[in-house]
């Protein structure tokens, strides 16, 4: 029978099955041999060993369509990236460095903003445009209105999506609200220190339907960047590429440099200045972790 690992505590891989039903299997010992490792997202084959217990073998890993690193996981076809809209304020740099690591792996993103109950719609929009030049479709959500649900659904529909976003933001309720029997821990936001208790601890797939995955993440609290080379972090700023072409110098940083077309568009308010800050912070600390590489 063919499934999808779903998660692996304890050196057993829990698949879940054609036939709806999640199996704790065991690698057959050729995994260990050949040093492959089975992921969290891999399809498989497997064999049901005990139908009381739930246990089965897994005797074969298909071909992988990608492998991330952060999270380690197989098969994911793109990212939502959740923040509250407020409650707490969303930290757009950690939003930004949630983009550039997924653009850096090449993952198309969807941002969405939830808690929109809380916001007006003029912030809504605000925070549509910050964005708007980044390519990612941006949905306003709230999983008490409502609101932008079936976005998120006909966004994940069909696929396998890394859910990304700091401990607080939702993305449990989102899940939970996507169907009725998938259920994820929530966790009561901490009115004192205003932000959430880390409920999610383990990178695991939540099945939504037999196409839609979710790969829930633990709340990240910091992150830090891939060693990427400076050019790579700009090729990371979609909404940089239109005017990177009126740049005087090649291979201009577009920080200081005189005629950059970059600065020049975030001074015409064609590029989000937002955006910008948080390109001229990434960029600061990629400088900084070079300078201690070598
Ligand atoms: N006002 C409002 N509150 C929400 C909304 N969605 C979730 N919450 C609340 O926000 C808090 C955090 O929600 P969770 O779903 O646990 O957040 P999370 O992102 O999964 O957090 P971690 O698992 O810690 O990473 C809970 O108290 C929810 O009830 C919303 O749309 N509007
Ligand atoms: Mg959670
Ligand atoms: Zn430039």
């Amino acid at each position: 029978m063919r499934g999808k690992i779903i998660k692996g505590i304890a050196g057993f891989y829990y698949v879940y099955a054609e036939d709806g039903c999640t199996y704790a299997c065991r690698a057959r010992g050729i995994f260990r041999k050949d040093k492959y490792k089975p992921l969290v997202g891999d399809s498989v084959v497997m064999t049901v060993t005990d139908t009381k217990d739930m246990e089965g073998s897994l005797d074969e890993i298909l071909p992988r369509s990608s492998e991330l690193i952060r999270p380690a996981v197989s098969n994911v076809d793109q990212a939502i990236v959740i923040f509250a809209a407020a409650d707490p304020e969303p930290n757009l740099v950690l939003l930004d460095r949630f983009l550039v690591m997924m653009e850096y792996q090449k993952l198309p993103s969807v941002i969405c903003f939830n808690k929109s109950d809380l916001i007006s719609e003029n912030r809504k929009n605000e925070l549509k445009d910050i964005y708007k030049g980044t390519g990612c479709p941006v949905i306003m959500s709230s999983t008490l209105t409502g609101e932008g649900i079936d976005c998120v659904m006909s966004a994940l529909s069909g696929k396998t999506t890394v859910v990304a976003g700091p401990s607080g933001a939702g993305k449990s309720s989102i899940a939970n609200s996507l169907q009725s029997d998938i259920r994820m821990e929530t966790g009561e936001i901490s009115k004192k220190l205003g932000r959430g208790r880390h409920t999610t601890r383990h990178a695991q797939i939540i099945p939504v339907n037999h196409e839609t995955f979710l790969v829930d993440t633990p709340g990240f609290s910091s992150l830090f960047l891939p060693e990427m080379g400076e050019e790579e972090l700009w090729r990371c700023f979609p909404e940089f590429r239109e005017y990177e072409k009126n740049c005087r110098f090649q291979g201009c940083r577009h920080r200081s440099e005189p005629g950059c077309g970059v600065t020049e568009a975030v001074k015409d308010g064609k590029i989000s200045s937002s955006r910008y800050e948080s390109y001229v912070l990434l960029h600061e600390e990629l400088k900084e972790a070079e300078r201690h590489r070598f």
